[in-house]
């Protein structure tokens, strides 16, 4: 194995000199220690004591197909031997960068069919903030440049990123929030829905959209973003009246819809794309994450025929990346593509994983005082921990009663994610029933053991 050479103890002395971890407290991970993984294979990864965790988030909502996949590997190889490198500048393209265009443009939902490549969600949604604002320009209406998102929506971790998203804790760093980009409430019914049923709250907050935009001057307004089912904010899935609203709001004012797909794409939620299951058409769909499984770093941005033609007809594009579609990418994103079709994952996800992992967790959900609401589509789940669940009250923010969740759960081997009170999940796509029986009985036992600390058991 490669870099086997050292002890778990001398990778984390290492790790706490060196080596700055993304969105950690780093001075509690360094008196923590890092957990170092060095193994993977399935839905399942191996840290450097040999301790076999079973990985519930996917990496981080990414490795869909599982790790150690034959054919991801082969695919990277052969094409490193072929052709490592080269770029799509100066009128050249590669093999794998337009095969893999051909082949999402029959994946994507109707009417996308052009792609612009970059390396990850946030620099495809850089790009949306760039393209967008250039396009309006081309159209004749320069001033169309603000953009709206939600709150506790999250597009990545760049400037322009940062600014979509609706994270404050990420705006207040170092003033990260740019001018130009606003926010609406984001719909989730069970804390915020009071006495509206769930389909009258999802169009009060798809009402929200028009309220800003009416406040802000259409003439003024690029684009909503959205991801279809918010991820990072705790996998909060709209009411099914939400989406056709926002979309009619869209049209209405003239507003490009960004469907954000880095989480819900390649499908997560039961369908290729997040847009297929809430059934949105929207006119620019940034994709990351499940189009490679993880396993190069790879992003696209998808646009319909009245955004690409605009741009097209605007002289050169001065937009662009090293590593746009990276020819090793490509081939495993091909790859991986050709593995779902192959093993027909998408529908694997929405007529039997899906259904079943769902079905088992509003089973604990149903008999657990700690839980709430399940939410979710497919194999993407957050679970809302609660205090009282006849008066739906939540826990204090301080009191980080999924943390303690989550650290039960690692205890137990499973990986799960902790986000504010809400447990999340988002497993490889390849799980079996055998590992989703497996990840629910894990996850009882941590809720059981949480609800006993919180005097609820
Ligand atoms: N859009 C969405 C919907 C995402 O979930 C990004 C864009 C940015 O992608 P990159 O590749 O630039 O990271 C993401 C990323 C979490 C977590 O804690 C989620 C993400 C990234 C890091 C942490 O749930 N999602």
């Amino acid at each position: 194995m490669l870099y086997s050479a050292r002890s778990t103890a001398e990778w984390q002395e290492l790790d706490r000199r060196h080596h700055v971890h993304p969105f950690n407290d780093i001075r509690a991970l360094n008196r923590q220690g890092t957990r170092v993984i060095n193994r993977g294979e399935g839905v399942y990864v191996w840290d450097t004591d040999n301790r076999k965790i079973l990985d519930g988030m996917a990496g981080l909502w990414c490795v869909n197909a599982g790790y150690g996949c034959r054919e991801l590997i082969e695919a990277a190889q052969q094409q490193l031997g072929e052709l490592a490198y080269y770029n799509s500048f100066f009128q050249t393209a590669t093999p794998p960068q337009i095969e893999l265009a051909r082949q999402l443009s029959e994946i994507t939902p109707s009417g996308l069919d052009h792609f612009f490549y970059a390396n990850s969600g946030s620099e495809a949604n850089d790009t949306v903030v760039r393209l967008v604002r250039h396009f309006w320009k081309l159209q004749g209406k320069p001033g169309k440049k603000v953009f709206i998102g939600r709150t506790l929506g999250y597009h990545g971790s760049t400037l322009a990123a940062t600014s979509l998203g609706g994270m404050a804790p990420m705006h207040a760093m170092g003033d990260s929030l740019l001018p130009g980009f606003e926010h609406i409430p984001h719909p989730h019914w069970y804390a915020s829905g009071g006495d509206l049923d769930r389909d009258e709250f999802g169009l009060r907050c798809a009402r929200y959209l028009e309220e800003k935009i009416l406040e802000l001057g259409a003439e003024n307004v690029a684009a909503f973003i959205g991801e279809p089912i918010q991820g990072a904010g705790g996998v909060i899935d709209p009411p099914q009246t939400y989406w056709p609203e926002i979309q009619r709001i869209c049209r209405r004012h003239d507003i490009l819809l960004v469907a954000d797909e880095v989480i819900c794409g390649f499908g997560r939620t039961g369908h290729w794309f997040g847009s297929d299951t809430y059934d949105i058409q929207p006119d620019l769909m940034p994709m990351a994450k499940g189009l490679s499984s993880g396993y190069m770093p790879i992003s696209a941005v998808a646009f319909n025929d009245r955004v690409f033609e605009t741009l097209n007809g605007g002289g050169e594009l001065p937009h662009g990346y090293t590593y746009s579609g990276h020819p090793v990418a490509c081939s495993v994103s091909i790859a991986n593509i050709e593995l779902i079709r192959r093993e027909g994952l998408v529908e694997k996800v929405r007529e039997e994983s899906g259904p079943y992992f769902r079905a088992g967790l509003e089973e604990i959900a149903a008999n657990h005082p700690l839980v709430g609401e399940v939410r979710g589509a497919g194999l993407m789940a957050g679970l809302q921990l609660v205090r009282d669940k006849a008066a739906r009250e939540f826990f204090p923010a301080e009191e980080k009663v999924a943390v303690r969740c989550r650290d039960y759960c690692m205890e137990n081997g499973l990986i799960l994610r902790a986000v504010g009170n809400s447990m999340v999940a988002c497993p490889p796509l390849i799980i079996g029933r055998e590992e989703i029986d497996e990840l629910l009985a894990k996850t009882r036992d941590a809720l059981d053991k949480t609800a006993r600390d919180f005097g609820l058991l």
